[in-house]
């Protein structure tokens, strides 16, 4: 049974947390942190076996964890994981791997120098299968050689604090990791464009929506949309053109109603709700391979991290310059490969 730590106990954290506790198989959690100590008593109050240790990285160090979830700030991803690389435990963490890509490569870096792979990110979508569905139809080249893809990604509404930044680095960043991965190639330009903005854009610093605009190294070009507060739901798309047809994400796994001559089918505007069946399937991948003592291939590592917070950052540089921005990548090293 393996022994986990979770770090942030906000809504995400406690999905996550409930989900090691009730459907994961061969884990349990020993202990959970987060700033806000009543909101983490409240949520592991019906399961008395599980500790609150307020300090972070007491609860990394805690002999009892033998396995580390990050699920805390974006900006803390990079110290924790860090300080769990010391200790050579293993870390699932919620994308992003750090803010930046300076950060990301020093979490790349002590990795590498402690010589085993330990980090898992959550880029959950390599796990929803009909991602997967796509990714096989795609690369078994049954459609020819993939041109383009028009991607979506609506939020209903996104917290007021959010602005721009926000939108590339928690929002785009899934398009970024899964087109990558979708396609087996990473990008070289990027560019974000402004078009008119909502009035339910809450945060004077958030353009909604902003199109990201990213080129893979062998030419085929992405398009993103990426709208926050769409308002009606979340919804997410993609279309892959390839030479000789498109292959369509499917939209929604509900069932159509007809009546009073209108059609119709219900949505959700929970992201967390939307890809439920990922993120169960990412967590006992990685509970698996934690127990098994290595660590899974299907998932993305530190280095697709750091791969997606160049990309990001490219879109930041964009989003100022309004130009197309190089997307600086060095070679993958082997042991990532
Ligand atoms: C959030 O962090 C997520 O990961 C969601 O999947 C995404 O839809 C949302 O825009 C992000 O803020």
């Amino acid at each position: 049974m393996l022994k986990v730590g979770i770090i942030g106990i906000g809504a995400m954290g406690t999905a996550h947390f409930l989900r090691l506790m009730n459907k994961i198989n061969n884990a349990t959690v020993a202990a959970v942190s987060d700033i806000n100590e009543e909101r983490a008593r409240n949520a592991i109050a019906p399961y008395p076996g599980v500790r609150f240790i307020a300090d972070p990285i007491a609860l990394i160090n805690d002999p009892e964890v033998e396995a580390v979830v990050i699920v805390s700030a974006d900006s803390t991803h990079e110290e924790f994981c860090l300080e769990a690389l010391r200790l050579k435990k293993f870390i699932f963490c919620e994308k992003p791997l750090s803010s930046s890509a300076a950060g990301a490569r020093k979490v790349v870096d002590a990795e590498l120098a402690g010589g085993k792979r330990l980090i898992q990110l959550g880029f959950n979508r390599r796990f929803d299968p009909a991602y997967g569905e796509l990714k096989e139809l795609v690369s078994s080249g049954k459609l020819g050689m993939p041109l383009m893809a028009h991607c979506a990604h609506r939020n209903a509404t996104y917290p007021e604090a959010f602005d721009d930044v926000v939108a590339v680095t928690g929002t785009a960043i899934h398009e970024i990791d899964i087109m990558s991965w979708l396609v087996g190639d990473y990008f070289t330009k990027a560019q974000v464009i402004f078009p008119k903005t909502s009035r339910h854009a809450k945060n004077p610093n958030l353009h909604d929506p902003q199109i990201v605009l990213l080129t893979t190294s062998s030419g085929m070009v992405v398009n993103c949309e990426i709208w926050v507060n769409c308002q009606y739901a979340y919804d997410i798309r993609c279309e892959v053109l390839c030479e000789d047809g498109t292959a369509t994400l499917p939209r929604h796994a509900r069932v159509e109603v007809c009546n009073a001559n209108n059609r119709s089918c219900g949505m959700t505007s929970d992201g967390l709700n939307f890809f439920a069946e990922s993120y169960d399937r990412e967590f006992q991948a990685w509970v698996d391979a934690c127990s098994a003592d290595t660590y899974c291939a299907a998932a993305a590592s530190a280095w697709d991290g750091y791969c997606a917070a160049v990309t990001t950052d490219s879109c930041l540089k964009s989003q100022k310059s309004g130009g197309i921005e190089s997307v600086p990548l060095t070679n993958r090293p082997d042991f990532y490969c």
